[in-house]
């Protein structure tokens, strides 16, 4: 037998926000362990509301955050830096309270934001500082950070598993590894199974994407490889289908979804998961 990995979805596939038109009932019979939502202000969080309908559903939740407009914890402006910090310490204590035990995504930088050069060595530094201010809250929340590495259009910041790996390690906390999603790492690394391996124990989530952000298994990712390197390394986290519904303002240019990914939104979850299990099962039976 091989590690315990939980299959999610991201809601973002139907909405931006926690509405009705997420199916949370056939979530659950289509054999799914639990749901992730964007969460762009922490005020948009009912937090009695979510802890129900997840009880309800009998559905875990992990958290996806971006940083939201006029947010920027790699800012020039100290006052931006310092009011980005406090959003971030709402959203960690916003998962506590939901018990919601994972906030992940690209947290260092807002996503599309690109300034058309290189980062510099004062965005690390601020970025490497802000992470280590967010160890309290993640420790009174008992929650775990996974910052998320994003293709060259959707940020200057991290583009890589090695550069992420690097600013991990300096952060320095059990609490904050990588979210490693196979569609930013089709588009960056020489081998997506690599890239994995190197994120080794640092390795805190998965969004599974085709290459397309379409229906995985339809494309070009060699699910073979990537659940066969989750595997070895032991990884036990969750494997979380991640697309969008292109309706989403705060992220619908930044991921530029200009079209229909699928015949139906429901295939890319349901059709995925379906897909991505039977690979891990035989993964584990070899
Ligand atoms: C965006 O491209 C992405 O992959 C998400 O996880 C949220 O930033
Ligand atoms: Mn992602």
């Amino acid at each position: 037998m091989g590690a315990a990995m939980k299959f999610g979805v991201n809601t973002m596939i139907w909405s931006g926000a926690f509405d009705s038109s997420i199916p949370l009932d056939k979530i659950k019979q289509e054999g799914l362990d639990g749901i992730e939502i964007p969460v762009f202000d922490a005020k948009d969080i009912d937090i009695a509301v979510l802890k129900r309908a997840l009880s309800d559903s009998d559905l875990e939740c992990t958290f996806c955050s971006v940083n939201p407009p006029g947010k920027n914890p790699i800012s020039e402006d100290a006052a931006v830096r310092a009011e980005t910090l406090e959003h971030w310490k709402q959203v960690i204590a916003t998962a506590g309270e939901a018990g919601v035990r994972l906030i992940a995504g690209p947290t260092y930088s807002p996503v599309g934001h690109l300034p058309g050069r290189r980062r510099n060595d004062d965005e690390w530094k601020w970025g490497v500082d802000f992470h280590r201010q967010l160890d309290t809250a993640l420790q009174d929340a008992d929650a775990e950070l996974a910052i998320e590495p994003l293709n060259r259009f959707e940020t200057y910041f991290l583009n890589t598993a090695e550069d992420t790996i690097r600013f991990v390690d300096e952060i320095g906390s059990p609490r904050v590894g990588i979210l490693f999603d196979t569609f930013h790492s089709n588009i960056e690394e020489k081998s997506i199974p690599r890239g994995y391996q190197m994120c080794g124990s640092r390795l805190k989530h998965v969004h599974a994407c085709e290459n397309d952000r379409g229906v995985p298994g339809t494309g070009h990712v060699d699910w073979i490889s990537v659940l066969g390197t989750l595997r070895q390394i032991g990884y036990d986290g969750w494997l979380t289908i991640e697309s969008f519904n292109g309706t989403i303002p705060q992220l619908a240019a930044a991921t530029a979804i200009w079209r229909d990914l699928a015949e139906s939104m429901d295939d890319i979850a349901f059709e995925g998961a379906a897909f991505l299990k039977r690979v891990w099962e035989k993964e584990n039976q070899a």
